[in-house]
């Protein structure tokens, strides 16, 4: 069985970070470690949250595995909370990478052209750093704007993404995911760059018409697992993008807040059944 760790907060409540990447992964049959970087009641879009930091945590955890020469097939970092986490998982990338190892990037951060409350410019080019060791990295398109300091558009065409895409590739990122690209009505997908190939792919589906807290991390969890299931880099983006989707539909049916997040946990059974198509 193929092993990962994740390394990003626990939300107690509001389906994100590590109570959607751990039963996501562990679905798909992939063992999923996990390294959380701190407590919160709920996700920052809640008011009132309250707050524990667990940085100190990370180096020492990583050490004992080191220790128990326990190794990963991938490593997944999501939401991270400071210039010091980002710091320390850098440090964890070098410990933790062996051969043949992935490391995946969510940059965690921004949406809608605004970064979450706990943000600021500074922390999205920290966060460029961090992607930058990256052979995946999984944006949305106000995450790669920030981390490229290039103008957040609502309305863009194939051009712009291609240059923001580049913009990332350039600062050392191997492959770039950039989720939420929608060039027409109705439909929306992810552009991917494959570095080594210089080559992009564009996979779409039909498009929603709500979107949904979380979906970012429920879209880069689905693509590991499909990933480390031995799906190339293209079918992991279309079962992700497929999942993500159904999970919306679905939430849509059930009439919830939607800063609350999807229902993904009702789609499970289509995800393991979308895996084998
Ligand atoms: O879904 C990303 C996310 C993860 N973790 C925390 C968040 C958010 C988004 O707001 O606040 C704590």
């Amino acid at each position: 069985m193929k092993r990962i760790v994740t390394i990003q907060d626990i939300s107690c409540l509001g389906k994100c970070s590590l109570t959607v990447a751990l039963p996501i992964i562990s679905a798909m049959g992939v063992e999923c470690a996990i390294i959380p970087t701190a407590v919160l009641s709920t996700h920052t879009m809640f008011k009132n949250f309250t707050f524990h930091d667990l940085t100190q945590e990370i180096e020492p955890i990583v050490d004992h595995w080191k220790k128990e020469e326990i190794s990963f097939d991938a490593v997944y970092t999501g939401y991270l909370g400071s210039f010091e986490q980002i710091e320390i998982v850098s440090g964890v990338f070098e410990k933790l990478k062996e051969k043949g190892s992935l490391i995946c990037v969510d940059p965690a951060m921004a949406d809608n052209g605004k970064l979450y409350p706990a943000f600021d410019e500074a922390f999205a080019l920290k966060m460029a750093e961090l992607c930058a060791n990256a052979d995946y990295v999984l944006p949305n398109i106000t995450e790669a704007a920030f981390m490229t300091g290039t103008e957040y558009k609502e309305r863009y065409d194939e051009e712009y993404v291609r240059t923001l895409i580049l913009a990332l590739a350039d600062k050392g990122a191997r492959n770039v995911i950039l989720t939420g690209v929608s060039f027409e009505e109705g439909k929306t997908g992810a552009m991917s760059y494959s570095s080594a190939k210089g080559e992009f792919s564009y996979y779409c589906h039909e498009k929603l018409p709500v979107s949904y807290h979380g979906t970012g991390d429920i879209f880069s969890s689905a693509f590991v697992g499909a990933l480390m299931n031995g799906h190339t880099p293209y079918e992991a983006v279309a079962v992700a993008a497929d999942y993500t989707a159904e999970c919306i539909r679905v939430t849509l049916g059930n009439g919830k807040e939607k800063w609350y997040g999807v229902d993904f946990e009702e789609c499970i059974p289509y995800l393991v059944k979308r895996m084998e198509m």
